[in-house]
């Protein structure tokens, strides 16, 4: 290799190794982040496929698990609760975790909460989610999910930001509260912001509730896939460059120009 080459693919090399490195340590901050955290980890999903309410419950204990009927159709088990309306700890429809989503969402990278759900119900639904600390304190959703009648499966996404959040009674301040939650986290129907949810005959059906990051994250990776993908291209081009004039080299010293004609002998 002449000193032109070497410099070609040291800059080559260079590049690569660049976006390589920067791509590993995307993978470290995805990797690592939700192992420091406590109990909530990025990408943590309730699919309710070992036939559990997942420590879901309700006023009346924990909600059912059927066993099919879920986004994916047989064998997708699901969490479904039916309220009752009226008055009584089945009237209003609540469900909620005080378990695995309790934990520390900034540290954990979790933007946003995803999940599936259906409303078997001839009446539409208002769904929020709520961070419960008591009846009279915590946060809500500001606007609603809004559920069609007999909805079939809809998929759902509340994005964790102060600005999407109504604060009942005097929580403090959303990030702080989302850097060490304690309380209930809350899938609940209501018209209007509220932690206990309106009294109303339905059923709701819930499957695939998901932590996942933020969007800045998400953006993040995107960059690092595309760099990485783009160094990939220019390595490629680059080894193609060298090895066609190598070739060009060799046929000129065996006396054949680089079209294939007989240039002559050397002295
Ligand atoms: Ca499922």
């Amino acid at each position: 290799m002449n000193s032109r080459e070497g410099k070609c693919c040291h800059r080559v090399g260079c590049s690569f190794r660049h976006a390589s490195n920067l791509f590993v340590c995307l993978a470290v901050l995805l990797v690592t982040r939700p192992i420091a955290a406590n109990a909530l980890i990025l990408g943590q999903i309730d699919d309710f496929q070992d036939g559990t309410a997942q420590n879901w419950g309700t006023g009346q204990g924990p909600a059912d698990n059927v066993p099919n009927g879920g986004p994916t159709g047989s064998g997708d088990s699901y969490l479904q609760y039916t309220s009752s309306g009226g008055s009584g700890s089945d009237s209003r429809m609540v469900v909620f975790n005080s378990n695995q989503w309790q934990g520390d969402y900034n540290d954990a990278g979790i933007g946003s909460v995803a999940m599936d759900l259906n409303n078997f119900t001839a009446q539409p639904l208002s769904i929020r989610l709520a961070f419960f600390l008591s009846r009279t304190t915590g946060f809500v959703t500001t606007t609603p999910i809004s559920l069609a009648a007999d909805s079939g499966w809809q998929h759902a996404t509340f994005a964790l930001t102060a600005a999407n959040f109504t604060a009942i009674g005097s929580p403090g301040d959303f990030g702080t509260l989302l850097s060490n939650f304690t309380g209930q986290l809350r899938i609940l129907d209501s018209s209007s912001p509220s932690l206990a949810g309106d009294s109303v005959s339905a059923t709701l059906g819930i499957d695939n509730v998901q932590a996942i990051p933020e969007p800045g994250t998400l953006a993040l990776v995107a960059v690092g896939l595309v760099m990485l993908f783009c160094a990939n291209r220019v390595a490629a081009a680059a080894t193609a460059t060298l090895r066609g004039k190598r070739t060009r080299r060799s046929m000129e010293m065996s006396g054949i120009d680089p079209v294939g004609k007989q240039i002559g002998s050397r002295h």
